[in-house]
């Protein structure tokens, strides 16, 4: 009805100056006509222009003052015109918010003496803001008017409209299917069809979106495969110290093995069994060395080792594979290995930006005679590279399981500055040789956190909108695919 309304107007006129003066005229909500204005837009049967109007509505307060009175004139009147009343009487006699407002303007336009006792200053007062109100309720333009508390000013959208290019007094229906009927009546010869708009999008798809984290986690996985490493499992988030720690040869005094740092389990507290041979090495050498190693020289408890933990880093799975593959090479003969890790572990530190009670670690290692530094460095700058990370820098580190020991920096031209990217170094040999490795095995590992590319990739600055909670599902959704690697 709305469209036709429209094509027969424009029949006889040059156009339809207001959308929404037409649509009072016709007795249309103006709304129906702006859909109507839309599709034969859309047809190219009519063109149209935005118009935009801006209009003083009021708001619900505005309403209530234009109603009773502005505030000041309320208080105003019930300050009696001789003597005076006392503060609090009058502050009962009205609401929180009016009695407020009220004061500070009567005050300001200096028509009462506000004290304990309030008394009037002027004989009368005029409620223009009651005028003023009114004025726009009826529509009538004010001039020199700001927004305020009592009214706003709306934005009014509406359209001219003229004949399009493909303007006809009526629309012709074009057919948007060919149904069997047709086929079967024949009438699909004199049908006319719609154009087929192979640019529409489709419906929107409500399928499952990867979160970034898993989109930049298959990226790296994929770049590792490519680099010829296999994965090792990861799917136990529960360790026992043993292999998170003294395996690593991490004494049982360092700092990171107290519950500050570390989440330590009630139940079950303790771990069932471990390789008791390999066990007796481990104290061996954090005790009193060997293996050209003088080792740490406290006595080392095995209670300590059996309690269960959240895993602090992924190299407790390293610990565990790197064990087992020295156990293969008894049986079967070394075989080089290069392994990598991606997933969860945990840490007891300050919630932060970029810090949170647990984030995924990337860790690559390589296993074979002879590794050195240079190889190390070799492979980080091939892993970076794939990372889109060149222009590396190396800065000697320390952990208790790697000597020598690196931090990885990039220069970062988004920043402009150097970027901490990861960590690494060389398995001490009194983590390798109790696993049972032939003297010139050797093995260079690194890491970093999934997280903290994943938030300058996608451009997250805080850690909790990217994991937890506070995740808003739009992100998933809009993110785009993770092409790092790829291209
Ligand atoms: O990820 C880190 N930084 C990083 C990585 C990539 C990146 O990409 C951008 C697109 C350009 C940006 C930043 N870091 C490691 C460095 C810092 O963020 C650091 O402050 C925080 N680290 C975490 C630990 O925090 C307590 C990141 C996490 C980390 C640190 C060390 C390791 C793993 C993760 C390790 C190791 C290791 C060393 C030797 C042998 C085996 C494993």
């Amino acid at each position: 009805m709305a469209e036709q309304a429209i094509l027969s107007y424009l029949e006889t006129h040059e156009e339809i100056a207001d959308s929404g003066n037409f649509a009072a005229e016709c007795g249309i909500d103006h709304a129906e006509i702006v859909n109507a204005i839309k599709s034969l837009h859309g047809f190219l049967y009519v063109e149209s222009q935005d118009i935009k109007k801006e209009t003083w509505v009021l708001t619900d307060e505005g309403k209530r003052y234009a109603a009773e009175g502005s505030p000041e004139v309320q208080l105003f009147l019930a300050v009696p015109a001789e003597g005076s009343i006392a503060k609090d009487e009058l502050q009962k006699k009205f609401d929180p918010a009016i009695f407020k407002i009220g004061c500070s303007q009567a005050g300001k336009n200096k028509w009462v003496e506000m004290g304990r006792q309030v008394s009037r200053k002027v004989v009368q007062v005029e409620d223009k803001v009651k005028d003023l109100l009114l004025k726009i309720q009826k529509g009538q333009v004010c001039s020199f008017i700001t927004c305020s508390a009592d009214k706003c000013l709306k934005t009014w959208k509406g359209y001219s409209v003229r004949k399009g290019p493909s303007y006809a007094p009526q629309r012709e229906k074009f057919a948007t299917d060919l149904t069997r009927e047709n086929l079967q009546s024949g009438d699909w010869k004199k049908l006319k069809f719609k154009e087929y708009n192979f640019n529409a999008k489709g419906p929107p798809s409500e399928c499952g979106h990867l979160h970034p984290l898993n989109k930049m986690k298959d990226c790296i996985k994929r770049i590792f495969r490519m680099m010829g490493f296999e994965e090792m499992p990861t799917n136990r988030y529960v360790e026992s110290s043993f292999w998170n720690f003294d395996a690593l040869f991490q004494p049982q005094q360092h700092p990171a093995r107290d519950s500050h740092d570390t989440f330590f389990l009630k139940t079950p507290s303790t771990t069932m069994q471990l390789p008791e041979d390999y066990v007796e090495r481990v104290k061996q050498v954090h005790e009193s060395g060997g293996y050209g190693s003088r080792g740490y020289n406290y006595e080392w408890k095995r209670e300590e080792a059996n309690k269960n933990l959240l895993r602090t880093h992924t190299t407790a799975i390293s610990s565990r594979m790197l064990y087992k593959l020295a156990q293969d090479t008894k049986q079967n003969g070394f075989t080089p290995k290069k392994y990598f890790s991606i997933d969860r572990v945990f840490r007891n530190e300050a919630v932060d930006r970029t810090h949170l009670a647990e984030f995924h670690q990337i860790e690559g290692l390589i296993c074979d005679r002879g590794l050195t530094l240079g190889h190390l460095i070799g492979v980080l700058e091939d892993f970076f590279k794939r990372l889109g990370m060149s222009n590396l820098r190396f800065k000697p580190a320390y952990n208790p399981y790697t000597e020598p020991s690196m931090e990885i920096f990039s220069y970062h031209e988004g920043f402009g500055k150097w970027v901490e990217i990861g960590n690494s170094g060389m398995f001490r040999p009194e983590m390798l040789q109790p696993m049972g490795f032939p003297e010139d095995v050797r093995v260079i590992a690194w890491g970093l956190s999934l997280e903290r590319p994943t938030m300058i990739l996608y451009g997250i600055d805080n850690i909790r909108d990217l994991f937890g909670h506070r995740v808003d599902l739009d992100l998933i959704k809009k993110s785009p695919l993770c092409l790092i690697g790829i291209k």
